[in-house]
């Protein structure tokens, strides 16, 4: 029999966890199969990101609508991709890329591309009776590696107004040999934090990404509440969790200085990177992400330089999974670990390059989701995939978050022992 083809391909628009417009694309195959993909959204993004095209028409989502987006789709793209093979994902993907035929992705939109570069990934595994995982892999006979999660369990800056500066404080069960052991410490030590937090007095309303959105008055207050909550849930900050902090610093940059609390205070990178220093040495962090502002190359390097052999130095709005600016990052010695998301840059092949890049440098890699999510697991399974070792998809709270670690816990479930849990080897590169 022959190979199936793409029988039909439909985009429309769908709401993500913020409640915004997103994409849904739904592929047919001429053997009968169909599969679904849709595309998450980012709040705190990066000047580099290629662009998610929004319609911009006031009186509609605020402006927020996706409506061209889906046009794109159902219009320009479409009839390109009709009666081809889903099954050469390079191919597709350079068709998209084409036809776009901009740097970033500005004339169709990378949220366009993004949905129909998965949807044509699911649809193709789900045709050959192959987990996504496994048909992404670019070796499935290794042994699979299983991530380990970054948890974002106490919310600020963009995704939580009126908490803190800074936009994610995580905790990290590296220290287990399994993902599902790793997950439910995370889990335990959430439910501990909200305790506490409830004892305290604090609030327990939820950030964009399930985290708890406290007014805590302090980065070492919110690092020390997560340290009590890992020690009352019965886990050891040397042992198994550790702690990992996304700055989003582009976002506190303002003329030349960084402001943090509340405007009160005010550093320049030099004082910052020193801060850093003070926090590492006092309390178990391991991984930092996008400490620095998307711009500033020097100071990455000075960063890197004064901290990148303790812990990992993650580049989210410094890099934008973009290739180019990956291989200037390592060129700089800027940077030791890549933040990927794959609508940063708007097709699955592209984001394959960048994690490869980042690979052969030995460079820590964390597949991420976006503050805006949906019900699509996709990076679960491009976590594996790409034998990333980590992956950061928000607190284990609210079903957009805990989607992607449910679909660990079964791919984990279905491999037994031809996996292993990345952990604590990881950080210790
Ligand atoms: C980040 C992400 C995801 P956003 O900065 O790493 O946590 O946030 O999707 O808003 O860019
Ligand atoms: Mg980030």
């Amino acid at each position: 029999m022959d190979d199936p083809q793409i029988e039909s391909l439909n985009a429309m628009e769908v709401l993500d966890s913020r409640g915004n417009p997103t994409l849904r694309v739904e592929i047919l195959l001429s053997d009968g199969t169909h599969e679904v993909a849709l595309v998450p959204s980012g709040a705190s993004k990066g000047k580099y990101e290629a662009l998610e095209l929004r319609d911009g028409v006031k009186g509609r989502y605020g402006g927020r609508g996706v409506l061209v987006a889906v046009d794109n789709v159902n219009e320009v793209i479409k009839p390109v991709l009709l009666n081809r093979s889903p099954f050469d994902q390079n191919d597709i993907d350079t068709v998209l890329i084409d036809l776009d035929g901009t740097r970033d992705k500005s004339n169709l939109g990378a949220n366009a591309t993004l949905g129909v570069s998965l949807a044509v990934a699911r649809v193709a595994a789900a045709s050959r009776h192959i987990p996504l995982y496994k048909y992404l892999s670019r070796d499935p006979s290794d042994k699979a590696i299983m991530p380990v999660p970054m948890l974002n369990v106490i919310n600020g800056g963009r995704h939580a107004h009126g908490s803190g500066d800074v936009q994610e404080f995580m905790i990290v069960p590296a220290g287990f040999s399994s993902f599902k052991e790793a997950l439910r410490c995370g889990a335990e030590v959430y439910q501990s934090l909200k305790r506490i937090l409830e004892q305290k007095g604090y609030s327990t309303n939820l950030g964009d990404e399930g985290g708890f959105a406290p007014a805590l008055g302090s980065n070492e207050a919110a690092i020390e509440i997560l340290i009590h909550a890992i020690g009352v849930a019965g886990y050891s900050t040397e042992k198994h969790c550790f702690i990992a902090l996304d700055i989003a610093a582009t976002e506190l940059f303002q003329g030349n200085q960084y402001v943090m609390n509340q405007g009160q205070t005010h550093y320049s990178k030099e004082e910052l990177i020193d801060y850093y220093s003070s926090l590492v040495k006092s309390y178990p962090i391991i991984s930092i992400e996008d400490g620095l502002e998307e711009d500033d190359w020097d100071g990455w390097t000075m960063l890197t330089k004064a901290l990148g052999s303790e812990i990992q130095i993650v580049g989210d709005d410094l890099f934008t999974t973009n290739k180019s600016r990956i291989l200037e990052g390592s060129e700089k010695l800027a940077a030791n670990a890549l933040l990927t998301k794959f609508n940063q840059i708007g097709t699955l092949t592209e984001t394959f390059q960048a994690v490869e890049i980042a690979q052969a440098e030995n460079w820590g890699v964390i597949i991420s989701h976006r503050s805006g999510e949906t019900e699509d697991t996709t990076i679960a399974d491009l976590a594996v995939a790409t034998r990333a070792g980590q992956i950061k998809a928000g607190a284990p709270c609210r079903s957009e978050r805990v989607a992607k670690y449910n679909r660990l816990l079964k791919i984990e479930d279905e491999l037994g022992a031809d996996s292993e849990y990345a952990g604590t080897a990881i950080y210790n590169k």
